[in-house]
């Protein structure tokens, strides 16, 4: 858990060697919780990727993100808690922190951002002390600084149970989803503005052939002037929205990939309990 920008997503995909889950400088990048698997020798870690808190919510569609991070914290044995080490916010997280029954280990992020050793060490000890534990760890999610001694930690805390998951199984998400996301994950890098936030993304067709993987997408905007804007002029925006998903796409499955994009206009999608169900926001 943490506030939106943490780096959680990133420091996920960093405990798995893998860019599973999508990443972006903007805020409020995850919008679901997204599980993904460690399986080592010994060990298997089932992390819940979650959307940053918010402390308010002006759509629908954050109130569900919202409850995507109360299940994931009603379900977990161990809690990390992602803090942006420049300015980690601890008092914020003082109540809720103390309400919880499980460890919690704090994750003081982004160190390679922080120039002062000094602040850094002061961060971690007011951390301590507002968040009475002492599981805190300087890490750097980007640079993968600590991220190994995170993962030993989490192992030391975690109780004894059998695996939930066979085998060597990275998430339980379907690929159709991850894909979803990674196109939306190419939306938060080349659109400004409202854009990244208006839109959804769903894969309406996924044909596995033997050399190459045909993926038709449909991606959902609130209006009308914003599909034009996704398109771009002459189709040059939407054009180049398939030149760098098409290549994400095909570094995180390792095949070729065909991908089609259509824009539709699902009018104010973001507060709609029906197209949020549609999405897979709210439960059947
Ligand atoms: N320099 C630096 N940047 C980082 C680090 N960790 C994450 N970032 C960057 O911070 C930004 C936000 O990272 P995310 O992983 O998307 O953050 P998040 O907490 O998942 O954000 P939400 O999904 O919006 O809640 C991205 O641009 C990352 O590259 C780090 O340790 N050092
Ligand atoms: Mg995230």
């Amino acid at each position: 858990m943490g506030l939106p920008n943490a780096g959680k997503s990133t420091l996920l995909n960093s405990i798995l060697g893998e860019d599973l889950v999508i990443t972006n400088p903007k805020a409020q990048t995850t919008r679901h919780r997204i599980k993904g698997i460690l399986n080592n020798e010994n060990s298997q870690l089932v992390f819940s990727d979650t959307p940053g808190i918010l402390e308010s919510s002006a759509y629908k569609l954050q109130e569900t993100m919202m409850g995507a991070v109360k299940s994931s914290l009603d379900d977990a044995d161990l809690i990390l808690l992602v803090l942006d080490g420049q300015y980690p916010k601890t008092e914020q997280f003082k109540e809720q922190i103390s309400s919880l029954s499980c460890p919690v280990i704090v994750v003081m992020n982004k160190a390679d951002l922080v120039e002062n050793q000094e602040t850094l060490n002061n961060h971690v000890l007011e951390a301590k002390k507002a968040l009475n534990t002492e599981h805190v760890v300087v890490a750097s999610a980007k640079e993968g600084f600590n991220v190994s001694k995170i993962v030993n930690k989490l192992i030391e805390l975690s109780p004894e149970h059998p695996p939930f998951y066979d085998g060597d199984l990275v998430s339980d998400e379907s690929v159709r989803f991850l894909v979803s996301e990674m196109i939306r994950e190419q939306i938060l890098s080349q659109y400004k503005k409202e854009i990244p936030y208006s839109v959804e993304v769903s894969v309406t067709n996924y044909n596995e052939k033997k050399n190459i993987d045909e993926i038709y997408a449909t991606i959902y905007v609130e209006r009308e002037s914003q599909k034009g804007i996704v398109l771009g002029k002459g189709g040059s925006a939407i054009k180049n929205l398939g030149i760098f998903s098409r290549k994400r796409i095909e570094d995180f499955i390792k095949k070729k990939v065909f991908l089609s994009l259509t824009v539709k206009v699902k009018k104010d999608w973001r507060s709609d309990d029906q197209q949020l169900r549609y999405f897979g926001y709210l439960k059947k």
